[in-house]
C-alpha cells in the first residue's frame, strides 16, 4: 500500500519509518501523499492504536528536508503557496491526531524534516541528531509551519536566529532550548519513544485525546483555550473511564480504561 512509508505494528503502537535513506529521507510529494493517507484514512481506523512513532530509515537522517531536487521547477507564487497549504494540511493532521505521535529523531532533521518533527506531539532525539531550518540558504522560507511552530517551542529571539542564519544545532542544544523532550544514545530514540507511549497507553484514551485537543487550542487563532478546556473537561467527566479511574484510585488498583 505504501511505497515509501514502512508501517509496522508493535503491540498497540504504530512505528512509521520514512524510507528513502539514499536521499536522507527527504520529503518528496509521494511521501507527503502517503503521510496524508496514513493519518487521515489508515491510522484513525485502528481502534486499538495507542500511539505513533515517526522516524527515518538509516543512521544518518530523520528527514533532511523537503526534496530539493523535486521542487526546482516551481517558479510561480500560486503554485508555491498551494504546495505549502498542502503540507500544512498534512502536518495539522499529525498535530491534531487523537493519539500521541512522537518523532524519534535519529539524525538530520532539517527544513521540512524539522517542521515534521515539530508537528509531532513530542520529540526524542538521538545524540547524533541535528536540527535546523536552512531554507534561507535556498532563498525561500520554511513552508510547512516552521516559522510558527519553532517560535512556539523555543521563543521568538532564538527562532529568528536559527531561521535567519540557517545554523544547525545539536541534539543537546535542541533539548536545552525546549525543542526536544529527551536526548538518548544513538540507536535508542525509537525505544525511548516506545517507553513514553507505553506509559501513556495506561491512561484514559479519551482524556489523552482531550489533552491533545486542549493544548493545541492554546495555539489556534480565534480559539479560547480556557473555554476549550472547560468543554473537554465536561466531555471527560461524562465518560465511563472517569468512573473507572476514580474507582480504581479509591480501591487502590490499576484502572482498566475502555476508551469510552
Ligand atoms: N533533498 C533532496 N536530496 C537530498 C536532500 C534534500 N533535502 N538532502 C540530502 N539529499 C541527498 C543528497 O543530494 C545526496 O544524494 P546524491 O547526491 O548522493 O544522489 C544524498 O542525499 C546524501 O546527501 P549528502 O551527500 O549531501 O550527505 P552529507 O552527509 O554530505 O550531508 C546534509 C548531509 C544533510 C548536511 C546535506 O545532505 C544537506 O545539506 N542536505 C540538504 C539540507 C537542506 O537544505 N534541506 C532542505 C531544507 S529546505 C515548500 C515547503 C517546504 C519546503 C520547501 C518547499 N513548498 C511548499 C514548495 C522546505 C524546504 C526545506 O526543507
Amino acid at each position: 500500500m505504501y511505497e515509501i512509508l514502512d508501517v509496522q505494528q508493535d503491540g498497540n503502537i504504530a512505528i512509521v519509518t520514512i524510507n528513502r535513506p539514499k536521499a536522507l529521507n527527504a520529503l518528496n510529494q509521494q511521501t507527503l501523499t502517503e503521510l496524508r493517507h496514513l493519518f487521515s484514512e489508515d491510522l484513525p481506523k485502528r481502534e486499538d492504536l495507542s500511539g505513533v512513532i515517526l522516524t527515518g530509515a538509516g543512521e544518518k537522517a530523520f528527514v533532511a528536508g523537503a526534496d530539493i531536487k523535486e521542487f526546482t521547477g516551481i517558479s510561480d507564487d500560486e503554485q508555491g503557496a498551494k504546495m505549502a497549504r498542502n503540507g500544512h494540511e498534512i502536518f495539522f493532521l499529525i498535530e491534531e491526531f487523537s493519539k500521541p505521535v512522537i518523532a524519534a529523531v535519529n539524525g538530520f532533521a532539517l527544513g521540512g524534516g524539522c517542521e515534521l518533527a515539530m508537528a509531532c506531539h513530542m520529540r526524542v532525539a538521538s545524540e547524533n541528531a541535528r536540527f535546523g531550518q536552512p531554507e534561507v540558504n535556498l532563498g525561500i522560507i520554511p513552508g510547512y509551519g516552521g516559522t510558527q511552530r519553532l517560535v512556539q517551542y523555543i521563543g521568538k529571539g532564538k527562532a529568528m536566529e536559527l531561521m535567519l542564519t540557517a545554523d544547525m544545532i545539536k541534539a543537546n542544544e535542541a533539548h536545552r532550548l525546549g525543542l526536544v523532550n529527551h536526548v538518548v544514545p544513538k540507536g535508542e530514540a525509537v525505544a525511548k519513544a516506545k517507553e513514553i507511549l507505553t506509559k501513556i497507553s495506561t491512561k484514559g484514551p479519551v482524556a489523552v485525546a482531550k489533552v491533545i485537543e486542549s493544548i493545541n487550542a492554546y495555539f489556534q487563532n480565534g480559539v479560547d483555550g480556557f473555554e476549550r478546556e472547560v468543554e473537554k473537561f465536561g466531555t471527560t467527566t461524562a465518560t465511563k473511564d472517569f468512573q473507572e479511574g476514580a474507582a480504581a484510585f479509591i480501591e487502590k488498583r490499576p484502572a482498566n480504561f475502555q476508551g469510552c
